[in-house]
Formats: C-alpha cells, sequence, structure tokens
C-alpha cells in the first residue's frame, strides 16, 4: 500500500487532487482505515505486528501528503509575489513623466504675510462684493453724486436696459477697498481695526505700473483717541516687516473726501533705485499707500459718533507692493497668467 500511495503522489500537483488522494487511503472508507478495522478479526499474536504498522502507515500518509500540501502553498505565495514585484530600478531605464510642483502667485504670498502681520496685531481680515452700490463705493464715501471727486476713479457702471435712464448709476464694480470700510462699520461696534484685501476695477490705459484689474488692502481702525502717530506706526510696521530692512518712504499731503487729513505715502522705486524707470515714471517714486484719518461723514455714514470715536483708514496698492518686493517692471505680468513668470516665486 505504501508503494502504491508513494506512486499516486508523485505526479500530483494540485491542492484538491491530494486531498482526494489522502481521502483515498487514511479518509473514514480509506484503505489504511480498513486495515485498521479488520484488526479485529485478527488474533492477538497478528494484532500485535499489524497493528503498530499500520498506525506507522496512516502517519506517513499524513505526513507525506500535508508536505506535498504545504510545498504547493509556498509555490503559490512565491508566485503571486514575483507578479506583484514593483521593479524600483525602473526609472533607469524608461523615461519618467514627471509633474511641476505647484506654487503661490506672488501676490498670494505677500497678501498672505499682510494678513498674518495685521492678524498678530490684532485686525480681523474681511471681504466685501465685487459689484457695489452707488452708496458703498462712493456716497457713504464722503463723495456724493456729481462730486468731482468721481473723476479720481474712472468706473465701470452697470447698465439695466429695464430701469429708466435716472437709475442706470445705481451698481458698479467695485473701484476701490474702502468699500469694506462702510460694510465694516456698520456690521459692528467700535472699537474695532480690520482689514480687506481684493480685487478692485477701474477703466484705465495700462502702463507698467496700472492695470485694469487689480489689487488693493484696505485698513481702517477705529476707538478713541487714535493720532495720526498711530497711523505713520502701523504703516511703518507693515514695511518693515514686508520689506524686512528699512526702505525709503515719503508722506506727502493727499486729497480723498474720505480722510482728513490725507496723506501719500510713496516709496523709493526699488526697480530702479530712485534713477527713474517706467513704474515709477522717471520720478523715482512710487504711489503705495494712501490713508489718513477718518472724516466725520464716513464715520457717521456708518453708524459711529463721531464727537465719541475717530480713527484712521489706509488702501495699499498691493500689486505695487509685489512688484517691490520682487522687482517685478512691469504690472502686467501679474495678471497674464504665464506660468514662466509665476514658477518663478517660492513662499520664503
Ligand atoms: C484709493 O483707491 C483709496 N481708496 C485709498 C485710500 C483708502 C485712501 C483709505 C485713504 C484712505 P488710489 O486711487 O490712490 O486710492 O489707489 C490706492 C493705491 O492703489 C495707489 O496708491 C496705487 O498703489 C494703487 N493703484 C491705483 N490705481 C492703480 C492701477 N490702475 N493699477 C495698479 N495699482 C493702482
Amino acid at each position: 500500500a505504501k508503494q502504491d500511495f508513494l506512486a499516486k503522489l508523485a505526479p500530483l500537483t494540485k491542492e484538491a487532487e491530494i486531498l482526494n488522494l489522502k481521502s483515498e487511503f487514511v479518509g473514514k472508507t480509506g484503505v489504511v482505515s480498513e486495515m485498521l478495522k479488520s484488526l479485529k478479526d485478527m488474533n492477538p499474536e497478528e494484532r500485535k505486528t499489524f497493528g503498530p504498522r499500520a498506525n506507522e502507515l496512516k502517519d506517513f500518509i499524513n505526513d507525506q501528503c500535508n508536505l506535498q500540501l504545504s510545498k504547493i502553498e509556498v509555490e503559490e505565495i512565491n508566485k503571486k509575489l514575483a507578479e506583484d514585484r514593483i521593479d524600483i530600478s525602473l526609472t533607469d531605464n524608461i523615461q519618467v513623466k514627471t509633474t511641476k510642483g505647484g506654487g503661490f502667485h506672488p501676490r498670494t504670498i505677500i497678501q498672505q504675510e499682510i494678513e498674518d502681520i495685521f492678524l498678530s496685531m490684532g485686525f480681523d481680515v474681511l471681504d466685501g462684493p465685487h459689484i457695489e452700490d452707488e452708496f458703498h463705493n462712493f456716497e457713504a464715501l464722503n463723495i456724493p453724486a456729481d462730486h468731482p471727486a468721481r473723476d479720481m476713479q474712472d468706473t465701470f457702471w452697470f447698465h439695466d436696459p429695464h430701469t429708466t435712464p435716472a437709475d442706470t448709476k445705481k451698481y458698479l464694480l467695485r473701484t476701490h477697498t474702502s468699500n469694506i470700510q462702510v460694510r465694516g462699520m456698520l456690521s459692528r461696534k467700535p472699537p474695532f481695526r480690520f482689514i480687506a484685501p481684493g480685487v478692485v476695477f477701474r477703466s484705465e490705459r495700462t502702463d507698467a505700473s496700472h492695470e485694469m484689474v487689480f489689487t488693493q488692502l484696505e485698513g481702517m481702525m477705529v476707538g478713541k483717541d487714535i493720532s495720526v502717530a498711530n497711523l505713520i506706526y502701523f504703516m511703518k510696521t507693515i514695511l518693515k516687516e514686508i520689506f524686512k530692512k528699512d526702505v525709503e518712504v515719503r508722506l506727502r499731503p493727499g486729497f480723498f473726501p474720505f480722510v482728513e487729513p490725507g496723506f501719500e505715502l510713496d516709496i523709493r522705486c526699488l526697480i530702479c533705485s530712485g534713477a527713474g524707470c517706467s513704474v515709477c515714471k522717471q520720478i523715482g517714486w512710487v504711489e503705495l499707500l494712501p490713508c489718513g484719518m477718518i472724516h466725520p461723514n464716513v464715520l457717521k455714514a456708518g453708524g459711529i459718533d463721531p464727537n465719541e470715536y475717530n480713527g484712521f483708514a489706509f488702501g495699499l496698492g498691493l500689486d505695487r507692493l509685489v512688484m517691490m518686493r520682487y522687482g517685478i517692471d512691469d504690472i502686467r505680468h501679474l495678471q497674464s497668467g504665464d506660468l514662466r513668470f509665476n514658477s518663478q516665486f517660492k513662499l520664503f
């Protein structure tokens, strides 16, 4: 029986075939099991010699079958591993497609830096609508209809053909982020401080320092006994933090109907170091950070008593700041969407 079993086992390669063979020999009705059953009909002498040999054969068959089964299992695992193998040397042999890492637009980098600086000084960061009404963009900022100051900002008006001509000047693309001064004042109680970065729109002829769509960053602080000295401190702090060095600035009187007194804060042009270029229009200075003490009429329009509170506001030209910081010699690069330009900027 042993030889018979071995001869039958040798060619088998499948788990099911081996299990069948096993049951053929040592299963309930298998050859060896029948031998063991026949022990009861033998005399004690025969039983003594035959019994242990039959049990030995049973163990032998079980061991051989289990051995063969585990061999098959190991072969299958190895086959699977070979199929799933990752060839880590592959990059040497074939051209691998690489993807360039993304980055941030330089304006986003600077905007985030400024937001962090102001957040650390207790300012909120506000947002506001791009499509604005006349009240928030002009009237509440002390620029009534037909006031000549409206000519300071060439405006894109919305014309609704269903309204009468008198109503058509109702909505516009906001010309500055100062509309958020009004919205900010109306939605909170003093004292408060906030900044508001965002895109603005003007009907401008473009050149190296003028775009039709550009960004500003508005700031406003309202409280008791705020002075021009506070205003200048905050303006100097932003510039120091952004440029990480002292930059030359000049403060001169400026007219904006929503501040009194009003100032123009110019920065020495960092493209030409003041020698004169197309960005600074050959004068060596760039208009960057107009600011001033909030006009009492503006506080009133924002629901604040000017006898009790005062404050300052500023409207930073964000794109021009980005140009000065990175030495960009034409504002139109910022809007170009040219990846060769954009990919040069990294966070630091
Ligand atoms: C204003 O828009 C005022 N709202 C700023 C302000 C706020 C003054 C609060 C006082 C208090 P102005 O039109 O000068 O001001 O624009 C502000 C800044 O935006 C300018 O100094 C300049 O840096 C930038 N700027 C103006 N026009 C353009 C343009 N066409 N392209 C790019 N930047 C511009």
